[in-house]
């Protein structure tokens, strides 16, 4: 009898669930107006403030923060997926997501914090493939403003941009279509396990949408509010692999052609699904060969993309030093670096992300100019560490230091000026010979990571 109560209790709050999404044109309320037109005047102006700005804080933050990686004691290797991987079905997921209350959310803190690291722009998730956005949707009422029973605090997207206006960072939305529990194949990898277990997709939760279609029109008109409320710098699309099952080109047309008009210079990944890319986006393993194009490099301060608390352990994070030679590596490669860090629940940063963003910041506060607006060096990448360069200027990043202090490199064709550590205040002239073939200059300190500058003559 009693199971048989539970499972009609289920089916009710099922049903509320079902019909509230389904119903949720007049829940959400617009957000304040979106702030003022973009920053660049053309999408040249756009890009080239991208790749002067070199270095971005990546988020994800969701109701995946809460559970952490673990589900019923369970410790799992999971952050965001943690729906997908603990097979969660959706109105449990969902009643973890109406108790979520970030109370402790503050974009100035956040964009302060990513400015502080030396950071030029932020892109946090706006919906992650659960479903769940953090913003005021009228789309769905599945997001943290209308679904949350007990967050009272601002639109973070909304707040977030302000705060990015206010500090002069780009600000970047991240938004995935993809739906765990609602694309065509379902609970894509876990589809005939779980039926093998005798789920029923019932049990599964509702799926507030008949058909992957359903999630397409979804995605559209989301997509559209993001471009249209927040007039994003960056559009960071993710999530339209073939799990979608229904998302074409065409809808990434579809989609290219609402944003370019609510948003004509916001720069767009290339996980859209369209040719009309402004950047490629490499993850995981940097390649050997510098990518072709335009390209930004996303990984996580550790191993997990949302909050999971055991991400953050000395084998897992590694020092700071290794995200400096990620974007000096980055850099002498071409691209642009965007360094993940899944904030808390509740809205604050694991204590060892707030340490290593600001160690990383006190690097590039004195040695930024050459990353910042910086490109490749014209040689390639030499034995001790890496090499960037400017019009005027090339950069030596030191990691490892030959026993004769002395650092060795490819003859440049414009005679240089002079060389001294970006670091001496003084910028104390450095012994530079300068033969044919090779250039040299020898140096005292053994600090790794030390950047020689070298003034070419103009
Ligand atoms: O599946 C996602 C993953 O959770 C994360 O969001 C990354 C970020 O680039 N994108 C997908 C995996 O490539």
């Amino acid at each position: 009898m009693k199971c048989a109560h539970h499972a009609a209790l289920a089916t009710t709050v099922a049903i509320a669930i079902f019909s509230s999404i389904l119903n949720a044109d007049e829940a959400a309320p617009v957000p304040d107006n979106p702030a003022a037109t973009q920053t660049s005047t053309s999408r040249a102006t756009a890009l080239a403030a991208w790749k002067q700005a070199k270095f971005g804080l990546f988020m994800h933050w969701g109701v995946y923060s809460i559970y952490g990686g673990t589900y019923k004691g369970k410790e799992l290797w999971s952050a965001e997926w943690i729906q997908e991987n603990a097979k969660i079905p959706f109105d449990e997921y969902a009643a973890v997501a109406a108790e979520w209350n970030p109370s402790k959310f503050d974009a100035d803190a956040w964009v302060t914090l990513a400015k502080n690291a030396g950071m030029g722009y932020i892109v946090i998730t706006a919906k992650h493939h659960d479903g769940f956005a953090i913003y005021p949707s009228k789309a769905s009422s599945y997001n943290l403003m209308n679904w949350s029973k007990t967050y009272k605090g601002p639109d973070p997207l909304a707040a977030l941009r302000d705060a990015c206006r206010k500090h002069g960072l780009l600000f970047g939305i991240y938004y995935s279509p993809l739906e765990f529990r609602l694309s065509k194949k379902g609970f894509h990898k876990g589809d005939a396990e779980l039926l093998a277990a005798g789920f029923k997709y019932e049990t599964l939760g509702p799926k507030p949408y008949a058909s992957n279609a359903d999630v397409v029109k979804m995605a559209e008109a989301q997509i559209k509010e993001l471009a249209e409320w927040y007039q994003p710098d960056i559009l960071w699309f993710d999530g339209t692999w073939n799990a979608m099952g229904d998302w074409s080109e065409g809808d990434a047309r579809q989609a290219l052609e609402t944003i370019r008009k609510a948003v004509p210079n916001v720069l767009i990944n290339n996980r859209l699904g369209t040719k009309d890319v402004d950047f490629n986006t490499v993850e995981g393993k940097l390649p050997e060969t510098a990518p072709k194009g335009t390209w930004e490099y996303c990984w996580n301060l550790g191993v997990f993309w949302g909050y999971n608390p055991r991400n953050y352990t000395p084998e897992r994070v590694g020092t700071p030093e290794r995200y400096i030679e990620t974007l000096v590596q980055v850099t002498s490669m071409g691209g642009n670096y965007l360094l993940n860090v899944g904030p808390r629940p509740d809205g604050t940063f694991h204590p060892m992300a707030i340490e290593y963003l600001t160690a990383i910041g006190q690097w590039t506060r004195v040695n930024g100019e050459c990353v910042y607006g910086a490109s490749p060096a014209p040689f390639a990448k030499p034995a001790w560490g890496y090499a960037t360069s400017k019009e005027d200027k090339l950069y030596l990043i030191i990691k490892t230091f030959p026993e004769s202090g002395i650092i060795e490199f490819p003859a440049l064709p414009t005679p240089a000026e002079r060389a001294y550590v970006l670091s001496d205040p003084n910028h104390s002239p450095l012994k530079l010979n300068q033969s044919e073939a090779k250039w040299s200059v020898e140096l005292t300190t053994r600090t790794p990571f030390t950047v020689v500058a070298i003034e070419l003559k103009k």
